[in-house]
């Protein structure tokens, strides 16, 4: 910490002009780029650099929590673990996360590829804008990361090393363990939420016990099952989109937790998009049509994701879990394809209840979403927020019980002309 310094736009040409990762990527002299800081995530700096060759990203770990203030010390180790997160998921998925162009622990900066002309998704559905192919590339990225960087895949005391490595990432998994998986769930001095509108559906969910009982589950689940290495914060405002291409972007959050997490939280944030739409597209059948591809790319999601990991099962399985020596070397393919369908069986399970969960923190916990906070009226949010709710409590509650993506997207339906999950 004692040499770290923060960048600003005036220091950081200086600071950074001589190294080969700017200069080859910006050409001509450092007094010349143009630097704007951008960011407008909860935790650091990010800015753009731009130089008469090209432009880059420069991301830079704060020692606070930006979003509340240096009344909240983060340490700037996070960096590290988004380098080694980044590297991680660069070989097990290629081209989908930006390229590192130099890593300087020290100062807790990145300087990576700028994904140009990708903005992030969450403000493309705010626009009601589709991309193409969103689904099957974000479920193919889950797919090959919970799989390639688990037991099924990884030499064993390689997958050791790298659960101890990633262990250390304690500050940031403490974040999600509150704000996600406790804070929503009682009268926490951060929260914060729409009322008077949602006094009573918030007291509601505070008095079901049974909510509390399977919340609790799904944190310990969280914490105790070291399966793969997850991206930790995967939602719309961590993916680059253009029309028809998304990049996976900040998983300074990694930590090895459940195969489903990171694909629950995203569907989370599709179904709080879903349900959010109709205060930002005016028109009915536009909106209505919106829905309905948000519902089509959960449905791909998932299905690219079986389809994936599946494909992975059967021709990358080198690791300690399942042996092919038990299974298909016996002539025991049903067996293979049989613990297969239940382990898919499990994560979706997992998957359902980090869904559920992360449609409450969003509204009720610190960290909203612009989906709903961008609506100003709060009696048009309030209720939509409301559906999102009870869809995230009925996601929670039932979740041993829905059996496959359609019976989601069904009920989904349901939810929007309120005949579903009140
Ligand atoms: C104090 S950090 C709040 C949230 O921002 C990050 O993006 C994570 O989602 C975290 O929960
Ligand atoms: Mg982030």
């Amino acid at each position: 910490m004692s040499d770290y310094k923060a960048l600003t736009p005036e220091t950081l040409p200086a600071r950074l002009g001589t190294l080969d990762a700017m200069t080859n990527s910006l050409g001509g002299s450092s007094t010349d780029w143009q630097v704007r800081e951008v960011g407008d995530g909860n935790l650091n700096l990010v800015f753009i650099v731009e130089g008469t060759a090209g432009s880059v990203i420069v991301k830079q770990a704060l020692p606070y929590v930006r979003l509340v203030g240096d009344s909240w010390p983060l340490p700037l180790k996070r960096a590290y673990f988004e380098y080694h997160a980044l590297i991680r998921q660069a070989e097990r998925d290629p081209g989908s996360v930006p390229e590192i162009l130099h890593f300087d622990e020290t100062q807790a900066l990145i300087i990576m590829e700028r994904l140009q002309p990708h903005i992030i998704l969450r403000q493309q559905m705010i626009a009601g804008r589709k991309v193409a192919g969103l689904g099957e590339t974000i479920g193919r990225f889950c797919a090959r990361n919970a799989f390639r960087g688990s037991d099924l895949s990884m030499e064993t005391a390689k997958k050791k090393a790298d659960l101890a490595l990633f262990s250390d990432n304690v500050e940031l998994c403490d974040i999600t363990e509150n704000l996600v998986f406790t804070d929503p769930y009682f009268d926490a001095e951060m929260n914060r939420y729409t009322t008077p509108q949602l006094d009573g559906i918030v007291a509601e969910l505070r008095n079901d016990q049974m909510l509390k009982v399977e919340v609790q589950h799904m944190k310990r689940a969280f914490s105790a099952k070291a399966e793969t290495l997850c991206h930790g914060d995967l939602h719309a405002g961590s993916i680059m989109v253009t029309d028809d291409e998304s990049r996976v972007i900040d998983p300074e959050f990694a930590f090895y937790g459940p195969m489903g997490f990171d694909i629950g939280m995203l569907i989370g944030n599709y179904l709080m998009a879903y349900h959010a739409i109709s205060a930002h597209i005016a028109d009915d059948t536009a909106c209505a049509a919106y829905q309905e591809w948000v519902l089509e790319t959960i449905d791909e999601t998932w299905t690219a994701f079986c389809d994936e990991f599946s494909k992975l099962w059967r021709t990358e399985r080198t690791g300690i879990l399942y042996p092919r020596s038990l299974y298909e070397d016996q002539g025991h393919l049903m067996a293979s394809e049989l613990a297969l369908e239940q382990l898919l069986g499990e994560i979706f399970e997992d998957l359902l209840g980090f869904a559920g969960i992360e449609m409450h923190r969003r509204i009720l916990g610190l960290a909203h979403i612009a989906e709903f906070e961008t609506i100003e009226d709060e009696d048009i949010r309030a209720p939509l927020e409301t559906r999102s709710l009870k869809f995230g409590q009925a996601l929670v509650m039932n979740r041993k019980r829905l059996h496959g993506i359609d019976r989601v997207i069904a009920m989904a339906r349901q939810s929007q002309t309120g005949t579903g999950t009140s």
